[in-house]
Formats: C-alpha cells, sequence, structure tokens
C-alpha cells in the first residue's frame, strides 16, 4: 500500500502534495465587489473582542520553579538535526512567566477586556500526573492564581486552554503520548485537577487547541513536537484528542458546572476550501477536506456523536480506531461552545494523484501572503467558513467563539528598528472582521468571540522567532524584552 501524507495542515506546509498551477484564470481569485466588500457599525450587545497566546510560546522560565520538561522543551532544545529555525528554542520566548506585571499592563493599555491563554501542564504536575497520587507544583499553582487574580484586578476576563501543545514529557516517555489512550485518563485527571483549583476564577475553559496539528504535524508528519511519523500514531493520536475532549467535558458537567457556572468547549482549526468550479467533483473533494481537518472533531462532538463517513472510508481501522455505540452516545454534545481557529483559505480541485489521493489543496500565489507560508489573506473565506460551521453544526444551538485569527510578517524590521507602521496588518484585521460582521448581519451567525493572534510576537513553533503574529512588536534582543 501507498501512503501518502493525507493532511492539510501538513500538506499545506511541508509541499508534499502535487501542486496544480490553476492560473489567474480562476474565477475564485479574481476580485469580487459583491463578495470583498465590507460594511462597517456596531457589533451586537456583549460581543467580546480577546487576544491570545500560549503558555509554551510566550511564557519561558523553561526550568523554574519545579517545572517539568514537555514535549516542546525536548524537541526545540534538539539540535542534531535542530527542528527550529536556526535552532531556536523556546526557553525564554517572551518571559511571561516573570512579567506578569507587564503583560496585564499592556492590556489594560490596550483596553483588552477579554484574554485568551493556556496553562502549561508540566508546570502544574511536572511528571504529567495531576490526580490524587500525581506530583503536584505549589509554585506553579500559585503562580496561575496571581496571574488570575491580576487579570481580574484589571477586569480582564480569562478564557483558559488546558492544552496547547506542550504535553509533559514523562507521558510521552512513558507510553508515547497522545498515541496510546492512557493519555485519555491522565488528561482527565489534568482537567479535574485545574476546574477544582481555578474553576472559581476561569469561566470559559477551552480543553484542547489545534488537535488537527499536534497530531498530524508531531505524530504523523513528524515535523512538530514530539517528531514521530505514521498513520498509527497519527490517527491513534486523533482519536485520543476527542476522547480526551469528551472526557474532560463530562467531568466539568457533572463534578463542576452546577457550583461553578461556567462554560466548556474545544478549539478546531480550519482553511476554508473553496471548490475550484461548480462541478460535483470539486465540491466533493473540497467537503473531503472539511471532513477531514474539521468534520473529523466537529462530528463527533457537535453533529453525529462519529467520524465523517469520509474519513472512515479513507482511513482503516488499524490506524484509527472505530468509536462504539456507547463512545458515540458519550461523544455527542459535549460542548457549551463551537471554538474556531481560522486563517487562511484554499482552493480545491478534484484530481486522482495517481490514484492515491483524491484530495488537491491549491494555495492561489495571487491571493495575498503573509509572513508565513502556509497562510494567504482571503477575507471572504472567513465568511464562508462561518456559514458552513453555521449550516453543518448549528450556530444557534453551539455559538461561535472565533479563537484565533490573525496575520504574521517575516523579515520586516528588525529589534533596533521595529517595523510598527504595519497597515497591511491593520487592513488585514480590518477585511477579515468585516467578513465576520456581514457573517454576523446577513447571514444570521451567531458569532459571540473574536480573538486575535497574538497578544504579542513570541515563539512561532519551528520557525521560531522568525514570524511574527503580534500585535505588539515584542524585543527579543533585550533582557526585558
Ligand atoms: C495556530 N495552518 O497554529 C496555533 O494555535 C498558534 O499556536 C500559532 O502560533 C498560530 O496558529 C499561528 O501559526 C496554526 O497550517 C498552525 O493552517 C497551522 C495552521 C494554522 C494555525
Amino acid at each position: 500500500m501507498k501512503l501518502f501524507v493525507p493532511i492539510s495542515a501538513a500538506v499545506a506546509w511541508h509541499s508534499t502534495y502535487q501542486d496544480v498551477e490553476l492560473g489567474s484564470e480562476s474565477p475564485k481569485c479574481q476580485p469580487n465587489a459583491a463578495r470583498d466588500s465590507i460594511t462597517s457599525g456596531e457589533f451586537p450587545k456583549g460581543f467580546k473582542w480577546s487576544f491570545a497566546t500560549a503558555a509554551y510560546q510566550i511564557e519561558g522560565a523553561y526550568d523554574k520553579d519545579g517545572k517539568g520538561q514537555n514535549i516542546w522543551d525536548k524537541f526545540s532544545n534538539e539540535n542534531n538535526p535542530c527542528h527550529v529555525e536556526d535552532c531556536q528554542n523556546g526557553n525564554d520566548a517572551c518571559k511571561s512567566y516573570m512579567n506578569m506585571d507587564r503583560d496585564v499592563g499592556n492590556m489594560a493599555k490596550l483596553g483588552v477586556q477579554n484574554y485568551r491563554f493556556s496553562f502549561s501542564w508540566a508546570r502544574l504536575c511536572p511528571k504529567g500526573k495531576c490526580g490524587v497520587k500525581g506530583e503536584h507544583s505549589a509554585d506553579g499553582i500559585k503562580h496561575y492564581h496571581e496571574f488570575l487574580d491580576k487579570l481580574s484586578a484589571a477586569n480582564i476576563e480569562p478564557f483558559v486552554t488546558l492544552y496547547h501543545w506542550d504535553l509533559p514529557q514523562a507521558l510521552q516517555d512513558e507510553y508515547g503520548g497522545w498515541a496510546n489512550e492512557t493519555v485519555v485518563d491522565d488528561f482527565g485527571d489534568y482537567a479535574r485537577f485545574v476546574f477544582q483549583e481555578y474553576g472559581d476564577k476561569v469561566k470559559n475553559w477551552i480543553t484542547l487547541n489545534e488537535s488537527e496539528v499536534v497530531c498530524d504535524l508531531g505524530y504523523g508528519a513528524g515535523f512538530f513536537a514530539p517528531g514521530l511519523t505514521g498513520w498509527g500514531p497519527q490517527f491513534h493520536c486523533r482519536h485520543h484528542t476527542v476522547l480526551a475532549h469528551v472526557k474532560a467535558y463530562h467531568i466539568y458537567d457533572s463534578e463542576f458546572r452546577a457550583s461553578q457556572g461556567g462554560r466548556i468547549g474545544i478549539t478546531m482549526n480550519t482553511n476554508w476550501y473553496e471548490p475550484n468550479s461548480d462541478s460535483k467533483a470539486d465540491k466533493d473533494a473540497s467537503q473531503r477536506w472539511m471532513d477531514d481537518q474539521l468534520g473529523f472533531w466537529a462530528d463527533p462532538i457537535y453533529r453525529t456523536g462519529d467520524y465523517p463517513p469520509s474519513v472512515l472510508a479513507r482511513i482503516p481501522d488499524w490506524a484509527l480506531p472505530r468509536m462504539t455505540d456507547e463512545q458515540k452516545k458519550l461523544n455527542l454534545g459535549t460542548a457549551d461552545f463551537f471554538g474556531l481557529n481560522h486563517y487562511t483559505t484554499s482552493l480545491v480541485k478534484d484530481c486522482d494523484n495517481n490514484g492515491v489521493s483524491k484530495l488537491e489543496s491549491l494555495n492561489k500565489q495571487q491571493w495575498p501572503q503573509a509572513g508565513s507560508g502556509w497562510l494567504f489573506s482571503v477575507p471572504w473565506g472567513f465568511r464562508r467558513i462561518l456559514s458552513y460551521i453555521d449550516q453543518t453544526y448549528d450556530s444557534n444551538k453551539y455559538p461561535v467563539f472565533v479563537t484565533e485569527n490573525g496575520i504574521s510578517s517575516r523579515g520586516n524590521g528588525t529589534d533596533l528598528n521595529p517595523e510598527l507602521d504595519d497597515d497591511w496588518r491593520i487592513s488585514h484585521y480590518t477585511k477579515y472582521i468585516g467578513q465576520m460582521k456581514r457573517s454576523i448581519d446577513e447571514d444570521k451567525v451567531n458569532v459571540e468571540v473574536y480573538t486575535a493572534w497574538s497578544l504579542m510576537d513570541n515563539f512561532e513553533w519551528t520557525t521560531g522567532y522568525h514570524e511574527r503574529f503580534g500585535l505588539m512588536w515584542t524585543n527579543f534582543t533585550s533582557d526585558e524584552r
């Protein structure tokens, strides 16, 4: 059997797919006033604007106060070969761990009222075990209490992600991390521990961030931590992220919801996959991409309890375990909101890739490209993905929280001469937010939260500090940051 890397992020990032040049004649690449125009005006009352970061990308202090090692600590410090551009690592990042007042002060100055950030699992439970018999770090626990108290004093509402890619290394070493089903129980114990400790201060919980990237790049393509490859680890990882989310949801729902009264959901990343033509073949191909990147998580949780039929048809059961009837029942409806990270759009044309794949994604060079190779600015795609989510998963039942959206630069400015007049960034945000407004006004999609990635430039995974997503410039050459 021929193996191929079928997964969108891996494909989009690492060009293992066969690129088919459509040329600028594709009508999808031409300007279209009705589609591209945006309106101004008020957002619905209560609409929330937020900024996001993640622990490994900003905290630094990788070995302070008893923190355990996580898979990104190990991966980004390996240097034979290096996994990160210029052999950079997250050891210091933005030094946010020791600069809580600086970060909260900056947010207060910007008028930020909501902040999405993540807890570092290995900072709280250094070996990954948070159950009664686990080892807990008093300093780590105190740190997030202090940070939450500072946010509260500044009237900033926290949105906390439990897992933003930094699995305790001990769990990777012990049983293979996300590829092993034991992780489901360990994540459940971590979630329970965190709800118990912080649930009176946090009312918005996001279980997992972008499981697709975790599993496809970390366990399938080997480009991200922990650097594993193959369909076995990749799809077992995917399966266990669904089960881990479901477990954490039920723990919250049955043990904490009544007393704490918060909301809990999952955040998924997806491109909008625009069919290159109106042919049925191209539309079906686009649907397969949606199923692969979004439906894999969203169908079990928000629609059917099970994986999309196109996924089950494509991925054999030695790689992807099948859900039991009991699991399907447990999966369905396990979220209070639909967390969406959205950045870009791909054009999809059906093609028979040598009989191996029927999926083809075409990023159009005609679209403005960001500092990241995979990111093209296609504002109208944002409106279409929001409509798709509403039609497929019902935004009235599950309000959409946009938990990330943003754009990067690369090579613009230096720390001595930072690029602060980034009109192109303002224009990108204006157009994306304008399309979201049309989606709310014209398509009646129930969007409650919009979150910009990121509050500040930070450790951008395998491209290190080379790609800047921040609304604020970070001076990485200064000790103060
Ligand atoms: C997200 N894609 O990752 C992550 O949640 C952030 O940690 C990250 O810094 C940010 O977006 C910018 O990259 C993504 O291939 C990774 O489309 C890959 C993709 C999108 C988002």
